[in-house]
């Protein structure tokens, strides 16, 4: 039987990477539609995902189940959007959170101020487990959103490296360096070592 785990999340966007980053060797599940997941109120990504997890749990018996939460902080804004990323402008909208977001710094003229990072916290459970993995990512938050792709704060993170935003590389490259990427990735060889 293939290697598979649920998937605890509503999010399509994610679902798109996700799928990307673990491959054909394990296979990803999704929740029934018909299941509402209740608004998160952990005060972490690590208690969010857990909690995600957890929820699903109650519908999904004997497999692995996969909770992942995630988020943009910015350094000067004490961690800010950070949990609540999702809905920071108060609506489940990446257009109102971008500009809500870049409103509030607008006096940050100095790059230095603009310092933020990406954050996955992935809780793997079932079969007796419950394990967790993160990954991150550091860059800048840009002045004004550059790029098509991605979702949610991609067309204002600029990777340092390669002074793009997210929304300006393809999925294949955000893919290779993102905080969800370097999370999963680590998800994906445990299963893989343990199973082998
Ligand atoms: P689920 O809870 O169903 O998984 P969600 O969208 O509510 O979906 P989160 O609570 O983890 O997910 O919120 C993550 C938010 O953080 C997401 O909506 C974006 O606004 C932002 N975010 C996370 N990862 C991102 C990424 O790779 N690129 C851009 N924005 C991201």
């Amino acid at each position: 039987m293939k290697l598979c785990f649920y998937l605890a999340t509503k999010n399509k966007n994610k679902v798109k990477e996700i799928k990307k980053i673990i491959g054909d060797k394990i296979e990803v599940l999704l929740p029934p539609n018909s299941i509402k997941f209740p608004e998160e109120t952990g005060k972490t990504f690590k208690e969010n995902a857990y909690l995600k997890a957890k929820f699903l749990s109650r519908f999904i018996k004997n497999d692995y189940i996969v909770g992942e939460d995630s988020g943009l902080l910015v350094e000067k804004l004490n961690g800010l959007p950070g949990v609540n990323s999702a809905r920071f402008s108060g609506e489940r909208d990446d257009i109102k959170n971008i500009k809500k977001l870049l409103e509030m710094m607008k006096n940050f003229k100095n790059k230095e101020d603009r310092k933020a990072k990406f954050i996955t916290y992935i809780c793997l459970i079932g079969k007796g487990e419950k394990k967790f993995f993160k990954g991150e990512i550091e860059g800048y938050i840009t002045f004004r959103p550059r790029g098509k792709n991605g979702f949610g704060y991609d067309p204002i993170f600029e990777i340092p490296e390669i002074k793009k935003t997210f929304a300006q590389i393809s999925l294949e490259e955000k893919n290779k360096i993102s905080h969800r990427a370097k999370a999963f990735v680590k998800l994906k060889n445990y299963l893989i070592k343990k199973f082998k």
